[in-house]
């Protein structure tokens, strides 16, 4: 399968590749590396030190030869997206290349002006150019559990639900409550792709994922085949920050009461997921939803696994409850349907408590890069 991979650079895109590369399939990526520059500007850096990608393609032309190209480029620039589809002629285009952070999304007017037109006219301007040069290929975009919100205190429908209003019945996209500008721009194109899909006959899968978590696939063996993992208050996500935190000695931030919700799902089962959607596309025209998440827990869940594990290996591992500077339910109902992607053949092979205990041994090694930057942990990005 010839694959696009819009984001290569970045956590999930960099596993992805290896992964797809791994099962002999033929691998174009693109990125721009405004996830490098973004950390940079939270005063951050990868805990686990990551190559250039000049370095990283030569190691990976080594093992896959012409299998694997690269391009520097960004989804804004509609020609060089136009030029990429039209050379390359993916079957699939995962795309990936988006702004992934909440508290980035809203620090001010311009974070959220530039979150919103990088992801919304990016993917817009990926889907123009499957229409024009790939009309067949089948688009892989990531969305996020955060599109449905946690203010309805209903259960949560994979995408589509049946609901009957004044005596009819209809099935309708499930309402959309994100909480973020951030995650309002994933329901903006969740909204495009779905008008795309029906207007030019695209096929496209649109993954609602949960948090990932982990530092491993099985690919990532060696040390210069690592994915990136971020811990800073914009770009570490929960399970990953607590974990950096752990090994530095730092108290568990719990933002709030702790009781916020929401679905988790390891490293190299997100890759796991994400490939069985690529070997099983849907049908032509078809816009398909998927909630990709493994199994939900409440922030304080988390953190005290993390420091049970931890406190096992040796840590002394506090957890302090802080000032949340969200805006957000810190206790909420929450229970979402996720078994789509099991009637595909998704079977989790990590329990959480493994992959912690994984995560710790892993970032004891770099212990002295979170410390170097250890005010990026908490910045006080107030929404
Ligand atoms: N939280 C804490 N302490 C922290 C960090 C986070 O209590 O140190 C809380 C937050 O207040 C929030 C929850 O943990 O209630 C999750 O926060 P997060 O930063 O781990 O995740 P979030 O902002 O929701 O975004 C992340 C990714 C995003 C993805 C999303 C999936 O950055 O790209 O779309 O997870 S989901 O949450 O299911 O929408």
């Amino acid at each position: 399968m010839r694959i696009l991979i819009s984001g290569i650079d970045g956590y999930i895109g960099w596993a992805l590749a290896l992964k797809q590369l791994s099962l002999g399939n033929d691998v174009c990526g693109i990125d721009n590396f405004s996830r490098r520059s973004h950390v940079k500007e939270m005063d951050s850096w990868s805990a686990i030190p990551i190559l250039p990608m000049d370095e990283r393609m030569k190691n990976l032309k080594e093992k896959y030869g012409e299998k694997i190209s690269f391009f520097e480029g960004d989804l804004l620039d509609a020609q060089f997206t136009n030029e990429i589809i039209k050379n390359f002629r993916p079957e699939s285009v995962v795309h990936l290349a988006e702004q992934p952070s909440a508290p980035f999304s809203m620090i001010d007017q311009k974070h959220t002006v530039y979150t919103q037109q990088n992801n919304v006219i990016g993917t817009l301007n990926l889907l123009f150019a499957i229409k024009n040069f790939a009309p067949k290929a089948h688009l892989v975009k990531l969305g996020t559990m955060g599109e449905y919100g946690y203010e309805a205190g209903l259960e949560i429908s994979e995408g589509f639900f049946d609901i009957e209003f004044r005596g009819k019945k209809a099935t309708i996209p499930y309402p959309r409550q994100a909480g973020s500008w951030y995650h309002w721009s994933k329901v903006h194109d969740s909204n495009n792709i779905m008008f795309a899909c029906k207007l030019w006959g695209i096929s496209s899968t649109d993954i609602m994922q949960g948090i990932v978590y982990g530092t491993r696939t099985n690919e990532i063996i060696d040390e210069q085949d690592h994915t990136r993992f971020d811990f800073d208050e914009a770009f570490g996500t929960a399970v990953n920050r607590f974990c950096s935190q752990a090994v530095i000695g730092h108290p568990l931030t719990i933002y709030g009461e702790g009781g916020q919700t929401r679905g988790f799902l390891a490293l190299v089962d997100s890759i796991q997921c994400i490939s069985i959607l690529l070997e099983n596309p849907p049908e032509e025209s078809e816009y398909r939803v998927i909630n990709q998440f493994d199994e939900q827990y409440n922030i304080t869940e988390l953190a005290k696994k993390v420091q049970n594990i931890g406190n096992k290996k040796g840590l002394d591992i506090e957890i302090k409850q802080t000032v949340n500077p969200r805006k957000e339910k810190e206790k909420h109902y929450y229970k979402a349907d996720h078994t789509k992607l099991k009637e595909l053949g998704f079977k989790p092979t990590r329990l959480i408590d493994d992959e912690i205990g994984i995560m710790l041994d892993d970032l004891i090694k770099y212990r002295d890069r979170i410390e170097e930057k250890k005010d990026s942990i908490i910045k006080l990005l107030k929404w």
